[in-house]
């Protein structure tokens, strides 16, 4: 049946996003090895059966020459993967500058680093430039290959100005386009000097897709302050045409994570971390080390927690692996430095002979190691200090069905409001108030974790990645449906 491939003709769906989710790693002028990076998104769009779906986005590495261009791309062919090819310079001002030093730190509250703001100020028009030359990059080579009746689904605030792109190319493309970040407060926006370019672009889309209610209520009156546009229930309304705008809060894939927890090898290393951390309670946080996670302020609060608590100091252990990430940007080098250095200081300051109260790693874990740790916490602390929705928490509640373990959860993470009523909601920023939700965390009853445990359990296995998926490329078809019929009337 392979062979024949009788499978029935399948709508295509062409995601597009600012990275493949593949490793390209160069072996010779004209040979490459890839892997594929299990991220969220890809597991997301595996389990969506009716689309046949194709990846369009950057390798993440430069290829000036043609003969390895064209080899990348026979390579990336055979995992569905189409590349942009984007040169340094282009990254340099469209991803590491508007990107990631305008566009990132706004969206999550931030403001710039102080002393970069002049500079940033002075580079903006010549960023945003290449961020629009970017963008349209990515809309050349979506055109090539689209076809007609395929979906277009474009993802992230690195990619805002594509909608508009695709459509000046043809108007008839369905495009969908989804924030995986926070959509800040109108009054954040309006200090973009792009503001108005952004929003008329990814108004061009037919859908318009955020993780919670509050971010589209955001954007939406972005749209009509802004660009004195109409605000409706369904979205935003301009000279007749209406882009719908909706809240599609991502999963995981539940199923995944239970069915990892029954593997030998992760149950040899469930036995052999129970063993490491017999008799002390296990505290954990996983993020990705960036200044949105609120690493430092947690570390902090487990410092006041301990300063207050003596009787839990050789009780309790912090196990914080955080994977570097934008690694070449000094602002995230600094954040480095600081983290390892209260650590430092805590550990001297509770650590004995024989344990610290602190187990900090700079790196990722892989997904059956991370498995493990997830089973065998008893706290989990998320202290974001704005994140779009933040999947550890799903990850956790995932792998506790046995241990019934208590999630710390910051009230700015969108994950708050799906499983804020069987978390322990907490204001990062206050550190005396996540030191209290720590020791209330420890001592609280079994009922009484069975309890917030079953409400997020519940929610995290019937709310999945593949829901999300299936959801929004499905109410952007029907968006498409019903926008034909009102054009008709
Ligand atoms: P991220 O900011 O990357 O995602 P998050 O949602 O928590 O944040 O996802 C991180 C993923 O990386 C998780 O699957 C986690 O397991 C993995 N990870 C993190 N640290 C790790 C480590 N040390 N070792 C191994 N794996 C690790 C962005 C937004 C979020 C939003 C997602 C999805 O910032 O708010 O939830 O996209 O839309």
């Amino acid at each position: 049946y392979e062979k024949l491939d009788v499978r029935p003709l399948r709508q295509r769906l062409l995601v597009v996003a600012n990275r493949l989710p593949v490793s390209a790693v160069r072996r010779g002028e004209d040979s490459w090895s890839l892997e594929i990076s299990a991220g969220g998104l890809v597991t997301a769009l595996l389990g969506v059966k009716e689309f046949e779906a194709r990846w369009i986005g950057w390798a993440g590495v430069n290829v000036p020459d043609e003969v390895g261009q064209k080899a990348l791309t026979k390579a990336l062919a055979e995992k569905r993967c189409i590349p942009v090819f984007l040169d340094e310079e282009i990254v340099h001002q469209y991803y590491n500058g508007y990107c990631n030093n305008i566009l990132w730190p706004l969206f999550h509250y931030l403001g710039l680093p102080q002393e970069d703001r002049l500079a940033t100020t002075r580079s903006f028009q010549s960023q945003f430039a290449a961020y629009k030359k970017a963008n349209q990059m990515f809309a050349d080579v979506v055109n090539q290959h689209y076809e007609e009746g395929d979906v277009v689904w474009c993802h992230d605030y690195h990619l805002m100005y594509l909608p508009k792109c695709l459509k000046e190319y043809n108007n008839n493309m369905k495009v969908g386009w989804f924030l995986h970040t926070p959509f800040p407060s109108s009054e954040i926006h309006r200090t973009l000097p792009s503001r108005s370019d952004l929003l008329r672009s990814v108004l061009a889309a037919d859908l318009v897709g955020f993780h919670t209610y509050d971010y589209a209520r955001h954007f939406v009156s972005a749209c009509t302050r802004i660009l004195g546009l109409e605000g409706t229930p369904e979205g935003v309304e301009d000279q007749g045409r209406l882009t719908r705008v909706a809240a599609f809060p991502i999963g995981i894939d539940s199923d995944r994570f239970i069915r990892a927890l029954e593997l030998p090898q992760v149950q040899e290393h469930i036995k052999e971390l129970k063993e490491r951390f017999a008799g002390r309670k296990v505290m954990l946080g996983v993020d990705r080390l960036d200044m949105i996670k609120g690493i430092p302020q947690k570390i902090l609060a487990f410092e006041k927690f301990l300063e207050e608590n003596s009787i839990w100091r050789d009780k309790v252990v912090l196990l914080q692996i955080a994977v570097p990430t934008r690694t070449d940007v000094p602002e995230y080098q600094k954040l480095t430095s600081q983290v390892h250095e209260i650590v430092g200081r805590i550990n001297g300051r509770f650590g004995t002979l024989t344990a610290v109260p602190i187990h900090h790693l700079d790196r990722s874990l892989d997904f059956h190691a991370l498995c493990a740790l997830y089973a065998v916490t008893d706290v989990a602390l998320v202290t974001s200090l704005r994140d779009g929705m933040n999947l550890v928490s799903y990850e956790f509640v995932a792998c506790q069905d046995s241990k019934k373990g208590v999630l710390i959860l910051s009230e700015f993470a969108g994950a708050a409001q799906s499983l804020g009523a069987g978390a322990i909601l907490v204001n990062p920023w206050n550190i005396t108030e996540v030191a209290d939700s720590i020791l209330q965390a420890l001592t609280m009853s079994p009922e009484e974790r069975e309890k917030r445990h079953r409400h997020n359990f519940v929610h995290v296995t019937t709310h999945t990645a593949q829901e999300w998926a299936e959801t929004f490329v499905s109410e952007l078809d029907d968006t498409v449906i019903e926008a034909k019929l009102r054009t008709k009337q």
